[in-house]
């Protein structure tokens, strides 16, 4: 089935933007290429007649894993972060699968099976690495990461992006950690109230968070976007047949836009 795109109402937006500004955020891809495409196609349509970096797409992480085209999503992404969209500027942020992406590329001890435990395989196989024994399966990944995928995953990818009231990253903010100590916090480390990692006592939280800045995030799938006061959740659980979700958010409202597969 090809995809298509649904464009929800327009709503009241919780923040501020500054003037001029519009952020388009994009919630985990994980490996789904088709989706990605059918998204940002319409997007590119929609964004025809804007000024140039007057809008910025935020992809929010988890590019990869669990979906059958990781690389050719890579690719995309990294064109995308390069060369714009249209008059978009395009940014992208570290998921935690990116993180184990990378921490099994660097053959840290257990990497290898938590990659595998979470979705790791698919990308392996889309990245033409099917081998039998986990280091020859590293090193054909390691070969096909070349290129504009390597400076994605090792350069590119960013902790955070803010725009006026609105922090994107990939999975939400812990409330108990001073905001900008929270996000400085290398990406090596897994813990579970990392930035890449965190849900409760995040996704819970009803009151305002440091500084009055409302979190846009993936990282936990639900039925539909979860726009609150203090958060604005948009994983549509793409990994799991569910649509690919971007949140439009301008001055005066925010809409949602989807890649229904
Ligand atoms: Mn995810």
């Amino acid at each position: 089935m090809t995809p298509h795109l649904e464009s929800g109402p327009r709503q009241p937006a919780p923040g501020r933007l500054p003037p001029g500004r519009e952020v388009i955020a994009i919630g985990d891809v994980h490996g789904q290429r088709a989706l990605l495409d059918c998204l940002l196609d319409g997007l590119l349509q929609r964004l025809a007649g804007h000024a140039e970096g007057s809008v910025e797409v935020v992809f929010l992480g988890d590019l990869v894993d669990r979906g059958p085209d990781s690389a050719g999503v890579l690719d995309r992404v990294a064109a995308a972060t390069r060369h714009g969209l249209g008059p978009a500027r395009v940014h992208a942020l570290m998921g935690n699968h990116e993180q184990m992406l990378r921490r099994a590329l660097e053959h840290r001890p257990g990497a290898w099976e938590m990659f595998l435990g979470n979705g790791g395989l698919a990308t392996a196989r889309s990245l033409g690495a099917d081998a039998a024994t986990p280091q020859a399966a590293l090193a054909a990944m390691a070969r096909a990461l070349h290129g504009p995928r390597r400076r994605l995953l090792e350069d590119t990818l960013k902790s955070h992006h803010r725009v006026g009231d609105y922090l994107c990253v990939h999975a939400g903010i812990d409330p108990a950690r001073r905001l900008a100590a929270h996000l400085a916090r290398p990406w090596d480390e897994v813990e579970p109230r990392h930035w890449a990692w965190i849900r409760e006592p995040f996704l819970n939280r009803r009151a305002p968070f440091e500084g009055g800045v409302i979190a846009v995030h993936g990282h936990t799938p639900a039925q539909g976007p979860q726009l609150c006061a203090n958060r604005l959740g948009i994983d549509t659980g793409a990994a799991y047949d569910g649509p690919l979700s971007a949140l439009w958010l301008k001055d005066d409202g925010l809409s949602v836009i989807q890649a229904v597969p």
